[in-house]
């Protein structure tokens, strides 16, 4: 009995130390675990995601869906069909799997696309220098045709961009609307001045200050979707799309871009373009691959000149790039009251923007022959009106060709012409 009462104590004993040591494993290993648990997190932290629902869903079942994936919605598009959801890594699996999900895509960020050597005035009380005709004006010939009176009154263009500046003395009276589509201001008006220069470009006004635009007589519409940073998420961007769509925008200026490739945004440029919006687009300042949305084939790609007609080095180059337009140290607009001298292919893309708003002004070239068939050279289909493919058409072989002889990669078609483009 003593041997099994001692075994026993001593079984007692191995239990009590088993006890501690099984305490101290499972501590350990908890710690483990919950360590590992942190690490996943790191991650696999929630993030925005475009979420494309299927056409005609209702909201009801749409809202079932996100609940379902433990998805917060942001904010619908709109497109009715695309929501911005906030997402972790599981959820955005379990969302996917929903029929009533077409595509679940990142809604990344996009940028404007200006160059970091800005000559930017810092000045505090704002001077008011005496109106220059900037380099690239001159270059693209928008001059020479003003004087035959047209200077793109009428004409709709939207800038989707950091907003325009609604005090500037040189724009103000061409912005005629806008919105914000940035998530901390419900104005379109400039934070970072970026917009406000692309914007001068188009339409500062033709009076005795500053800088003037290609056609200083355009409608200008501010569709803030950047931020002060210059920065903006796609889904901003794509919403601005689609408020020029419905807004009557004839030409978007689109001096931002990215180098990944989302369906929707495609989807957005395509739904433009078939609206009848003129889609100009920056090529990109990486001087590698064309960004999108110029890279889309539905956009005009435009890439960057200087004063000696070449491209800088950081132009992006490409098949996908169609014309070459002023970019290299403009002068125009800025925030608030200033004036700025910036590069880039942000700067390029409006001087093209502001030949679509004069060419669009052209007459149109409809001709029948004998028999009644339309031998127009640009108004192809003749019917007196200019769609995007015809005006795209009109500036490429208009352009002066720059480079190896005819399209290549870096200059398209050449450099922009607004004064041929109008013959
Ligand atoms: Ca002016
Ligand atoms: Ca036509
Ligand atoms: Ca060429």
């Amino acid at each position: 009995m003593e041997g099994l009462e001692l075994t026993s104590k001593i079984m007692e004993y191995k239990h009590v130390s088993a006890f501690f040591i099984a305490i101290f494993i499972f501590v350990a290993f908890g710690f483990v675990v919950a360590q590992e648990q942190d690490q996943n997190q790191d991650q696999n932290p929630s993030s925005r995601k475009i979420i494309v629902f299927k056409e005609g869903l209702s909201d009801a079942d749409e809202a079932r869906i996100i609940a379902g994936s433990r998805g917060t919605r942001l904010g619908r598009l709109r497109a009715g069909n695309l929501s911005v959801v906030q997402l972790d890594k599981a959820g955005e699996a379990r969302i996917a799997k929903y029929q009533g999900v077409v595509r679940v895509e990142d809604d990344i960020v996009v940028d404007a696309l200006e160059t970091v050597n800005g000559n930017v005035q810092k000045a505090k009380a704002p001077i008011v220098p005496a109106q220059v005709l900037p380099w690239g004006i001159d270059r693209i010939d928008a001059d020479r045709v003003w004087p035959t009176s047209e200077t793109g009154a009428g004409v709709n263009v939207g800038v989707i961009d950091t907003g325009i500046s609604i005090s500037h003395p040189d724009l103000a009276a061409n912005v005629k609307g806008g919105v914000s589509e940035v998530w901390y201001t419900s104005s379109y008006n400039d934070d970072n001045g970026h917009g406000s220069h692309v914007a001068g470009i188009i339409g500062a006004l033709a009076n005795t200050i500053g800088a003037v635009g290609g056609a200083p007589s355009v409608n200008v519409y501010a569709i803030k979707a950047l931020d002060r940073n210059g920065s903006g998420y796609l889904s901003d961007v794509i919403n601005g799309i689609d408020w020029a769509i419905t807004h009557g925008m004839t030409v978007i200026n689109l001096s931002l871009g990215t180098d990944v490739d989302v369906q929707s945004f495609h989807d957005a440029v395509i739904r433009a373009k078939s609206a009848g919006v003129i889609v100009v687009a920056a090529a990109g300042n990486s001087g590698g691959a064309v960004l999108y949305p110029a890279a889309y084939p539905e956009a005009i790609a435009v890439a960057a000149t200087d004063i000696s007609n070449t491209a800088p080095y950081w132009s992006s180059r490409g098949s996908e790039v169609d014309l070459a337009a002023p970019g290299v140290n403009v002068y125009s607009t800025y925030k608030g009251t200033k004036y700025a001298t910036m590069s880039g292919t942000s700067m390029a893309t409006p001087h093209v923007a502001a030949s679509v708003a004069l060419a669009l002004k052209s007459a149109s070239d409809s001709a029948t022959d004998v028999l009644g068939n339309c031998i127009a050279v640009y108004d192809t289909n003749c019917d007196g009106a200019w769609s995007p493919d015809e005006i795209q058409y009109k500036l490429e072989a208009t352009a002066t060709d720059l480079g190896v002889p005819g399209q290549d990669d870096v200059y398209g078609w050449g450099l922009v012409n607004a004064y041929a483009a109008m013959q």
